[in-house]
């Protein structure tokens, strides 16, 4: 049976190389089997490019995709996915990004566009329902995002969708994320240097045409009724006030906020850099994505004669930019974080990278020689912006940071692995986990690498009890990967009604029935989840060439040092603990003790095909 709306019906195939594009079909298999977003993004990179490609070489792809429900009258729909393979990890890499981008595209009548290959002097892409221009950007190479996006707005539609990415992706640092609407990130997996390995400076949407939808009566009557459950949902006024940076008071309060490289799960200026004094004292406005009814953008603007700065702030930034760095000034945080969305890096990356740096410095595995005189001692605020400029210059020492802390661990030495924080080369989001076994769990078996956005458990895990040990941990993770990782990536709409105010899932099935008239049970959908998880994970195993249980572990300073203060003081994580939640992991999604899919589950999924390839590259698969 075909669908009768929410997905327009064509993807957009453009050839940078050539400077052409055609139009491929949506086919009913692609839309109901795949749904969209990370569904479509990780079927079309496992088929279409070739195994071992480099990531940023022309032959690796960029998919920018949507979902069924992106862009309709459904609460917080504004999202849009771009994947590739990354350039931090080498594996399978996305990010989520909010901005009007997702509903122009579908405007214009597509509901992807897959890039393809390497223009020969920087361009960006203007699409639109009369087809694709492919524009100079030989003017803005080199130019900040915010100056960017002003001028590309000027030379297209003040209301256009944009993707952008500023000098981080021109100079190919390998965490340079895509920028939006000043302050929207994405891509945290370097989908930033894959832009700027393709000279592409930006993605430009801009249409006019109506979106499909099965029954308009039908959607308008949920969409109120969800309306109004959110606004007077318990917890919205703090939520529209505070955003996640809430969650800074909350982490301190558990132990879990990561300092000092994440040495500490406590700062003693916490409360310097949380959400009540920001809305007391620096918030000046709220903003958010399209459609959606609980905007959580907090727009601060510094209150320094010596910081100026004007920026959205989230968790993260707050979490990675100030007591990671030993930085409790507002000020600074805000000032670190609007440069990093000037130059496009991810901040969750780049406080990374400058913590380990700070780490090294004061451990003496890097000395003045190699910072050209800069004391890269933590809480050092000067020494750190001048960092975050060489990292995004690749400059001295930048340079090697830029490529991650991964990469720049194995060049140092010395014991440096040891204090890398990072999963699979992705470094480590906002949690300290030196006491939470079922979050380093779900960090371990991310998707993307040590990320927070698909099972989020810290929150259940202090409230069930951090020091149990039994399967509720890894079925939680795996049910919030189904969630968080599988569902929303692939409707593509905003998880933060569900998690921070307790919107029903149940709700979208309804949604995906009056779009496009077709049913869906969240069970149905949670199995493409789990389809999706077995695929990603060949894709990585295939990118490697091998694979072993030991990617699947959290950084090793969990399991080496514990903090010493607060409610985690004395914590580390236990290799005999995390051993066994991971064969729990393992046994749950049908992969081995090496954490390769078992063939049964890869023919559950119908993904025959994947058993042959990975056979054919040595690969031994457990029936
Ligand atoms: C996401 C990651 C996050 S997750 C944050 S703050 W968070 C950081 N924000 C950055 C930033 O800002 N500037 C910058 N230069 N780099 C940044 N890197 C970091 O990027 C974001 C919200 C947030 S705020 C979160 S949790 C939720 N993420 C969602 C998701 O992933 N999927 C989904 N279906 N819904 C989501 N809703 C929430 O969206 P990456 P955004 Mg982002 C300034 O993409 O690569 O996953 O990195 O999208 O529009 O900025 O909204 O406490
Ligand atoms: Fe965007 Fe925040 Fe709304 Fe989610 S809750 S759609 S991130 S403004």
């Amino acid at each position: 049976m075909s669908w009768k709306g929410g997905w327009v019906g064509k993807i957009l195939v453009v050839d940078l190389s050539k400077k052409s594009y055609s139009n491929m079909e949506l086919t009913k298999e692609l839309a109901r089997d795949w749904i969209g977003g990370r569904g479509w993004a990780i079927k079309w990179l496992y088929e279409n490019i070739k195994p071992k490609t480099d990531p940023l070489s022309p032959m690796n792809d960029l998919v920018i995709a949507t979902g069924p429900l992106t862009g309709l009258l459904v609460p917080s729909s504004g999202k849009v996915v771009i994947a590739a393979k990354s350039p931090l990890t080498n594996g399978y890499g996305d990010g989520n990004i909010g901005s009007h981008f997702g509903y122009q595209l579908k405007q214009s009548g597509y509901d992807a566009v897959i890039i393809r290959g390497k223009a020969k002097a920087p361009v960006y892409l203007y699409i639109t329902p009369n087809g694709v221009e492919f524009r100079s950007a030989e003017h803005i190479w080199g130019k900040g995002v915010f100056e960017t996006e002003y001028i590309i707005r000027r030379e297209t539609e003040k209301e256009a969708g944009t993707l952008i990415i500023g000098p981080g992706g021109e100079n190919l640092v390998k965490f340079a994320t895509v920028m939006s609407e000043h302050g929207r990130a994405g891509g945290r997996t370097g989908m930033g240097a894959v832009f700027g390995s393709k000279n592409l400076k930006a993605v430009v949407a801009y249409g006019w045409k109506t979106i499909p939808v099965a029954d308009p009566d039908g959607l308008l009557e949920l969409y109120w009724e969800s309306k109004l459950r959110i606004i007077k949902a318990e917890g919205y006024k703090k939520w529209i006030d505070q955003g996640t940076v809430m969650t800074v008071e909350w982490c301190q309060e558990v132990g879990t906020f990561p300092t000092f490289n994440f040495s500490e799960g406590v700062f003693d200026d916490a409360y310097k850099i949380g959400g009540e004094v920001m809305v007391k004292e620096y918030k000046y406005l709220r903003k958010g994505c399209m459609s959606c009814p609980m905007p959580c953008g907090n727009v601060l603007i510094s209150k320094s004669e010596k910081w100026r700065g004007f920026v959205e702030m989230d968790y993260e930034n707050v979490a990675l930019l100030g007591s990671n760095l030993g930085i409790g000034d507002y000020n600074v945080v805000i000032v670190l974080n609007q440069y990093a969305d000037d130059m496009g890096v991810d901040t969750i990356s780049l406080g990374n990278v400058m913590g380990f740096a700070m780490e090294c410095y004061e451990k003496g595995l890097i000395t003045n020689k190699d910072t050209k005189g800069l004391e890269l001692k933590f809480g050092n605020a000067e020494a750190a912006l001048k960092l975050a400029e060489m990292i995004v210059k690749r400059e001295g020492i930048g340079d090697l940071l830029a490529e991650g802390v991964r990469a720049a661990s194995e060049k140092i030495g010395k014991g440096a692995q040891k204090i890398a924080v990072h999963v699979k080369g992705l470094e480590v989001s906002g949690y300290d986990c030196h006491g939470a076994p079922a979050m380093a769990l779900a960090y371990g078996t991310s998707e993307i690498g040590a990320h927070h956005k698909s099972a989020w458990v810290i929150a259940w895990e202090m409230r069930y009890g951090r020091e149990k040990v039994d399967k509720a941990k890894p079925d939680k993770v795996i049910e919030f990967q189904r969630i968080r990782g599988g569902m929303f990536e692939m409707l593509t709409t905003c998880r933060l009604p569900w998690i921070e105010l307790g919107y029903p899932l149940d709700y979208y099935p309804k949604f995906l029935k009056v779009a496009t008239g077709l049913d869906f049970t969240l069970d149905q959908i949670y199995t493409i989840a789990d389809k999706v998880y077995a695929l990603i994970r060949a894709f990585w195993i295939r990118e490697y060439g091998h694979w072993k249980r030991e990617y699947d572990y959290p950084p090793s300073k969990w399991f080496e040092t514990a903090p010493t203060k607060g409610p985690s003081a004395g914590m580390k994580l236990s290799k005999e603990v995390y051993d066994n939640l991971l064969d729990m992991y393992y046994e749950a999604r049908g992969w081995d003790k090496n954490g390769i899919p078992r063939k049964s589950t890869l023919k559950k999924y119908g993904l025959d095909y994947v058993i042959e390839d990975l056979e054919k590259i040595g690969i031994t698969l457990s029936e």
